[in-house]
């Protein structure tokens, strides 16, 4: 549920940072040929040549779409290149974008709070940075880094092609600006240095938004893209939010925005400036209601976490067509596959961050036989997770058996699984210096593994959800999710789930190792 965060009094400077065609870029480092050229990365499938899930510029040119399959995608532009995902286990492994993105991550941490929000997207509070060059060396040189920040699309300066640099730069030192202004002003020059040095030593390209919130640097990071930045001073975003559609906020992208729509006639996020936060709280309670008036106004005062490393560990598959799953063999088959690649992810976090999580969730899509259109949903389950391969195998099929036992509501039907996944999360740091939580994970002796208690229906994640609609995956998630309560109900990218107990007992056999 969107709640509003007290904004801070003083203006803050957030940068966020999202890379340009990540997975065809990590592609092209490794194959310098295929840089300039049309070229796609395509998930692990051999029916019409494989989804793509990433799409280089030159190709996007061509009209080649990620929602396209590599048969299409060559249609369209037959020069394509189009590179597999690296394979393990039968499905994509994300390894080696993983690890790419970290290094994106290492660089930009660099000057203020970083906060990982996805495999290739960061946000930055850059304040403190920024004041520090107001005081030291306001913006007026006339070096590489001030030419790269003239070249940032600047909300609500004239768009005259010809003259765009030329006001640019006066903006970006005029003397006469707002404080405010003239901070984000030092933020659009610490945004291109640290664009310039993730180009310089990583060979990528990447695309930023800076504003004085997180919300905002969000919604134009990918308005000028690829390797551009866009800024949003204060006085340009009552313009920017009367034109911009609801369904471009993440948390509009579900049921509160078609309710917005539906019952508001609410088009675009300037539209809710007609209605007070009175009205807005009476339709979606207090707190959404607050939330919808201040993004009217563009205030939010999320603030930017300090983390480097993902929230969650996420392993999907999908099986679209006939390659759906239809007896519990095919699907324990699958699962033990996803939940080794889980538990090799969870252990190296543990060895190599010292980070626990605690919460194992499965996620399925399904349908009935001669039920295809059914709308009931395959119920997501999770329960506490316990370390070792096998636990986590052996939890991850009873998830599944109790959620397809509520799925198919007590009938002996026919059922096909169209996508599976596990996911970790609810990950905190061992506070340094306590062996004992240690001991308790690895010790294959002692009362080495956690108990499990009943399991619980979750909502699922709609970032995950998404994701699975189109077969790729990211496999972790940075994001929290974003479902919202309004007026009891629970709205959210996926409809129709609500939270069950209504779940058969796992037997508990170890202590937990919470309590520590
Ligand atoms: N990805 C995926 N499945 C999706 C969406 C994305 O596997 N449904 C992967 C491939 C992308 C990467 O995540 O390269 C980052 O996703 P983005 O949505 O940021 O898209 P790109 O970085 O590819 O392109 P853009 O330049 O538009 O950001
Ligand atoms: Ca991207
Ligand atoms: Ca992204």
């Amino acid at each position: 549920m969107p709640v509003a965060r007290p904004e801070p009094q003083e203006p803050r400077v957030i940068a966020h940072v999202d890379m340009d065609c990540f997975y065809v870029q990590v592609e092209q480092r490794r194959n310098p040929a295929l840089r300039g050229q049309p070229t796609a990365v395509v998930q692990y499938n051999d029916w019409k040549g494989g989804g793509l899930i990433a799409v280089s510029y030159e190709a996007r040119a061509f009209g080649v779409k990620r929602s396209m399959r590599g048969d299409e995608a060559k249609s369209v532009c037959p020069g394509i290149n189009l590179v597999q995902v690296p394979v393990a286990r039968g499905k994509a492994d994300l390894n080696l974008y993983r690890s790419a993105g970290s290094e994106v991550v290492t660089i930009l941490a660099s000057k203020g709070k970083c906060e990982r929000a996805s495999i290739d997207e960061v946000y930055l509070d850059l304040t403190d940075a920024a004041k520090e060059m107001l005081l030291q060396a306001p913006p007026n040189s006339p070096d590489e880094i001030f030419m790269e920040a003239a070249k940032s699309n600047i909300l609500g300066l004239p768009s005259d092609a010809s003259e765009k640099e030329k006001n640019v730069r006066a903006w970006l030192c005029r003397v006469d600006a707002e404080y405010e202004d003239k901070l984000l002003a030092c933020g659009a020059i610490i945004v291109a240095q640290l664009r310039g040095r993730v180009l310089e030593e990583t060979q990528f390209t990447c695309s930023a938004g800076i504003a004085h919130n997180k919300m905002l640097a969000k919604l134009v990071s990918g308005m000028h893209k690829p390797a551009q930045q866009t800024v949003v001073p204060s006085s340009s975003v009552q313009d920017f939010l009367a034109s911009l559609p609801v369904k471009k906020m993440k948390q509009l992208g579900g049921k509160l925005g078609s309710s917005l729509k539906d019952d508001l006639g609410v088009e675009t996020i300037g539209d809710l400036l007609s209605f007070t936060e009175d009205k807005l709280q009476e339709q979606y309670g207090v707190n959404t209601g607050t939330w919808l008036w201040k993004i009217a106004r563009g205030i939010s005062g999320e603030e930017v976490e300090d983390r480097l490393l993902p929230k969650s560990h996420g392993c999907g598959k999908t099986f679209p067509g006939p390659k759906a799953l239809k007896n519990s063999t095919s699907v324990k088959g699958w699962l033990d596959q996803l939940c080794e690649e889980l538990s090799e992810r969870i252990q190296s976090d543990l060895n190599q961050n010292k980070r626990i999580a605690q919460t194992l969730t499965l996620h399925a899509r399904a349908s009935k036989e001669n039920e295809r259109d059914s709308v009931k949903k395959f119920p997501s389950k999770s329960c506490p997770l316990r370390y070792g391969i096998g636990k986590i195998q052996d939890d991850a099929m009873k998830l599944f058996e109790s959620g397809l036992h509520e799925f198919l509501e007590s009938q002996s039907t026919g059922w096909s699984i169209t996508s599976l996944s596990v996911t970790a999360s609810k990950i905190f740091d061992i506070p340094s210096g306590t062996s004992s939580i240690l001991r308790y994970i690895k010790g294959p002796s002692s009362a080495a593994s956690l108990d499990l208690p009943a399991s619980s229906s979750v909502p699922e994640d709609p970032s995950l959800d998404n994701q699975l609609n189109v077969t790729p995956i990211h496999g972790e998630q940075c994001e929290p999710s974003t479902s919202e309560k309004v007026d009891g109900k629970r709205y959210s990218a996926n409809e129709g789930k609500k939270i069950s107990k209504k779940l058969p007992e796992v037997k508990a056999s170890h202590p937990r190792f919470l309590i520590l």
